[in-house]
């Protein structure tokens, strides 16, 4: 179908707490992605349909073509700097903070620290501004483990209630950024089918301000 509007998201809490947002905008999944294997999922409205992908893909989706629009959290679009994206909306939902943590009794004078990330680019800016020389490993999850077994003098990572790190010895220490989901859009589908995305981010807005309202 020409006229199909693709909207990208991951399961877990940012389909979760996107579901609300979009049924107060009129769409509803006909198929539940924590039951069903489909990754392409029909809505209620025959031109909308929604597209389960990993959470740090849904830039590309977006930026080539693969999908009109997506929701993506802000940790995961800043490890894209120069991704050609609209983001017209903060949705306000999945919020948590990016944060360095380390051992609880860590008495770090190293000059050269060893930080495991999968937030490569956020970690590399932040110590460049705070002035601080450090050797970056990526990790692709589990960060927690790389302090315990001396992998890494730090992690950068995203915290909600804490009780992760906590669970592992490790406590917060920097506060890096604010985070939460932003709905994003494709530069061309903006041009292309530009009364139904702006139809769309008309709604998605006034959900936010519903949702934030109660
Ligand atoms: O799972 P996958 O590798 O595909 O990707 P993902 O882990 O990035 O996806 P997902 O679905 O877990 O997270 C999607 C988005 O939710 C992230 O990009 C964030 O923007 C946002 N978000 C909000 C979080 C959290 N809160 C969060 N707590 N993402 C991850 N966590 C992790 C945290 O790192 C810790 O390991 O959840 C664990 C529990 O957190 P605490 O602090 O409450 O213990
Ligand atoms: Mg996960």
């Amino acid at each position: 179908m020409p006229n199909m509007l693709t909207l990208a998201l991951s399961k877990g809490r940012i389909f979760e707490e996107t579901l609300p947002l979009l049924k107060a905008a009129g769409i509803e999944p006909i198929d539940d992605p924590e039951t069903s294997r489909k990754l392409i999922l029909d809505t209620n409205q025959s031109d909308v349909r929604l597209i389960i992908v990993r959470a740090s893909d849904v830039p590309s989706y977006v930026e080539y073509g693969g999908a009109d629009m997506g929701i993506a959290g802000k940790d995961v679009l800043l490890e894209h700097p120069d991704a050609e994206l609209y983001e017209p909306v903060d949705l306000n939902i999945a919020c948590c903070k990016l944060m360095t943590a380390g051992r609880e009794n860590d008495s770090d004078n190293r000059c050269r620290l060893k930080v495991a990330t999968k937030f490569v680019e956020s970690t590399r800016r932040f110590y460049a501004e705070q002035g601080q020389q450090v050797d970056i490993i990526k990790l692709y999850g589990s960060m927690e483990l790389a302090p315990l077994v001396g992998l890494a003098d730090r992690i950068v990572d995203v915290v909600d209630t804490g009780n992760t790190l906590r669970a592992n010895g490790l406590v917060p220490m920097e506060h890096i950024a604010d985070i939460s989901s932003r709905l994003i859009v494709n530069k061309a589908s903006m041009k292309t089918k530009h009364v139904r995305i702006q139809q769309f981010i008309d709604r998605i807005r006034e959900a936010v301000r519903v949702q934030d309202n109660a």
